[in-house]
């Protein structure tokens, strides 16, 4: 555990949010030489105990071991090749390799890339201070001459009951959807851009061997439902449910059946259950903010968007946030060349909206939405079949999945 002698009072870039965001902008820097305080409002347990994503694309795995953190991903994480859609009681195999010229995907969860981040962040010595209460950024684009003292942005927070301030050159919003960054930026120069889903994701944890060696995305009349894992032993599995409905009313065996019902036949025999381990509901959302930068602020990961989980996109798309604001800070404290960071949010962004579109266009076509029409739901099966006949939409599919170069 990093326990800071003292609360610093002064740092290069102060990073909000000790997710897999904020950890691995803190640890690349760290490896450049930059100084960086991570502040955190959760205690390491609570970050740690969240499970989300399982799904890592190339260029996210290559950003952990560039940070030094990828050697138990490496050891531990399954290579994939390929998923399925299970539709109309059949299983039809995306092949990723086959598609997208000999890439694939990493299973690994983000529980782990959090855990391997802490730990490369202690083996350094990093400052990452954890339950960092009423954090507030200030100053973040003053009309004092830039490069005076005046100039430059701080962060307050409260520590165990004392309150703390320190003084940056940057502050990164590394907080999440629920953050202070994001808010901080004034109303008239923030823009939002918000779709929200009429339902949400169950997901269960369970000490169970996967039920397929691939994920398998199933489209149901009855709903969604995804088959995940972690590993070997752990699986993953999700169910689309309407937002009215909670955890509370969902015993694991309703669960169980209900994944059952959704899945192909052959499939469900062979389905392996067990007690959910982890058990939550996930609200599905589409979200931009843009810009991703105010004056001294940048903002990054699920701090300036937000997709449906249904690509796999989201600690992705954090990912290539922290790869284009590490190399500009780099090359503003390495050459004094401030380019990257004027360019951050309009390259960031770019990348962003591709995400987006990627993300909706596979939640639209897998989901069942209540108000769909007969037609939505013949659009949404011919979709389906233009995909399977066609190398080009199969194409399309593999490149975005396994992740849009950065
Ligand atoms: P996080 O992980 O939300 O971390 C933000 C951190 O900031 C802290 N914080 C504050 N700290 C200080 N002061 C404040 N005022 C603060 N407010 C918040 C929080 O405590 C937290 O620790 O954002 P980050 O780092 O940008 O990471 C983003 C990812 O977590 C997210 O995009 C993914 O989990 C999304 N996602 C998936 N992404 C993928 O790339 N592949 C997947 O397979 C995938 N599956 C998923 C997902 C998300 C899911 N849920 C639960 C929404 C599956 C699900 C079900
Ligand atoms: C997961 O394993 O949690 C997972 C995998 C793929 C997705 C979403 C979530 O698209």
């Amino acid at each position: 555990m990093s326990t800071p002698a003292a609360h610093p009072t002064k740092t290069q870039v102060c990073i909000i949010g000790g997710g897999p965001s904020g950890l691995l902008l803190s640890q690349l820097l760290h490896l450049k030489g930059i100084a960086n305080v991570v502040l955190e409002r959760q205690s390491r347990d609570y970050v740690l105990s969240r499970i989300r994503a399982g799904v890592l694309e190339q260029g996210f795995a290559k950003l952990m071991r560039e940070a030094q953190c990828g050697e138990r991903m490496d050891r531990e994480g399954e290579i994939h090749d390929g998923f399925f859609i299970a539709h109309g009681g059949q299983l039809s195999r995306v092949d990723l390799h086959q598609h997208s010229n000999g890439n694939s995907v990493m299973v690994y969860g983000q529980t782990e890339v959090t855990r391997d981040l802490y730990e490369a962040r202690d083996r350094l010595n990093g400052v990452v201070i954890h339950n960092a209460e009423n954090v507030q950024p200030h100053n973040l684009k003053s009309e004092a001459p830039a490069g005076s003292a005046e100039s430059k942005p701080y962060v307050t927070y409260q520590h165990a009951g004392a309150s703390h301030r320190i003084d940056c050159d940057y502050v990164v919003g590394a907080d999440g959807y629920h953050g202070v960054s994001r808010k901080s930026i004034p109303s008239h120069v923030l823009k939002e851009y918000e779709k929200v889903y009429p339902f949400g994701w169950l997901g269960v944890l369970s000490r169970t061997p996967p039920v397929s060696p691939e994920l398998i995305y199933a489209k149901h009349e009855r709903g969604f439902a995804l088959c995940s894992m972690r590993s070997q032993v752990l699986s993953r599995y999700y169910i689309q449910v309407p937002l009215t409905d909670s955890v509370d009313n969902w015993s694991d065996e309703a669960f169980w059946e209900e994944l059952k019902r959704r899945l192909p036949t052959e499939v469900a025999n062979r389905l392996v259950t067990g007690p959910s381990i982890e058990k939550s509901i996930a609200p599905l959302r589409s979200f931009v903010a843009e810009p991703m930068r105010y004056g001294n602020l940048f903002l990054a990961g699920d701090a300036a968007h937000i997709v449906p989980p249904t690509g796999a996109r989201g600690l992705n798309t954090a990912g290539s946030d922290i790869h284009y604001l590490y190399h500009a800070l780099v090359q503003h404290y390495a050459k004094g060349d401030d380019t990257g960071l004027e360019q951050y949010s309009a390259q960031a962004l770019a990348r962003v909206w591709k995400t987006q579109r990627f993300s909706w266009m596979l939640t639209s076509l897998l989901h069942t939405f209540p108000d769909n029409s007969a037609y939505d739901q013949k659009l949404q099966e011919v979709e389906l079949q233009y995909l399977f006949s066609s190398e080009k939409a199969l194409g399309a599919l593999a490149e975005n999945y396994t992740g849009l170069p950065f």
